[in-house]
């Protein structure tokens, strides 16, 4: 696992809104990765995917989704809270603490539609432009089959209270928001399998549909800053997390958002 950041790769992150890290795992580890998300995924609850639960809205063909796959499965908890990423993700972000917000797999199917333009961090629970996610390709990600697409820069610019509807049949409800970004061309991020796409929770992000025969597997890690604020939206929130927090509390809770990662702690 790579586990040391450049000055420029941090300096581009901070610039662009993401960074690619080719080979951020090795073979073995990749390996491992692919196993555990099949494992978790067939164990545990969908909450999308077509025919899921009888649904059959524009969402469901855009992928098939599982979160929190770390509370099923232990193989995937010992991999989604991994310090070193945890780690990376802080010097990223900038950053003293990094909690886990959920686990998230995304396979995009043969046939998927594309995820249409939006901004991760204004769904979420707390807002901030120090939100931060690790994206791990365990597959290829190419124009065919569904890489994802990033505006640099709009993590500058955004704001928390335009998403972008991802449930419609129409990629670029998010720009109708934010007319003058039509102009900026999007930075595809093809990957290989292995390598990790670090994605400010601010940033303008797209993926393509998938127009090959084979799934395009992704695992992602949702990290919260350590201190961040209930902004009100119970979003991913367990339940019993939720209902105990108000507008304005420190999102804290050391069950079911493990602290990760603390700067300075014993061999940093
Ligand atoms: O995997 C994808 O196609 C997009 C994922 C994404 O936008 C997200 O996880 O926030
Ligand atoms: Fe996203």
């Amino acid at each position: 696992m790579k586990t040391e950041l450049s000055a420029p790769q941090v300096e581009f992150y901070r610039e662009n809104g993401f960074l690619v890290v080719g080979d951020l795992l090795d073979g073995e580890e990749l390996e491992r990765w692919r196993a555990a998300l099949a494992d978790g995924m067939a164990r545990h609850f969908r909450i999308s995917g077509r025919h899921n639960q009888g649904r059959d809205d524009h969402y469901e063909g855009v992928f098939v989704q599982c979160v929190n796959l770390w509370k099923t499965s232990e193989e995937i908890k010992a991999l989604v809270t991994d310090r070193r990423l945890g780690r990376l993700a802080a010097m990223l972000a900038g950053v003293d603490g990094i909690r886990l917000y959920h686990d998230h797999a995304l396979v995009k199917e043969p046939w998927a539609h594309p995820t249409n333009w939006h901004v991760d961090n204004a769904m979420d629970p707390f807002h901030s432009r120090q939100s931060i996610m690790l994206w791990v390709a365990l597959d290829d990600a190419t124009l065919q089959n569904g890489c994802m697409y990033f505006l640099p820069g709009t993590h500058k610019r955004s704001r928390f209270d335009v998403t972008g509807n991802l449930n419609e049949a129409k990629i670029d409800g998010l720009l109708e928001e934010y007319p003058e970004w039509r102009e900026i061309e999007p930075a595809a991020a093809e990957v290989k399998a292995g390598d990790g796409v670090f994605i400010n929770g601010m940033i303008a992000h797209a993926a393509g549909p998938n127009m090959t025969t084979h799934p395009r597997r992704a695992l992602s890690i949702l990290f919260m800053p350590e201190g961040a604020l209930y902004n009100g939206r119970p979003a991913a929130l367990p339940a019993e997390v939720a209902e105990h927090l108000r507008v304005g509390d420190v999102v804290a809770d050391d069950k079911h958002l493990p602290l990760i990662y603390v700067k300075g702690s014993f061999d940093d």
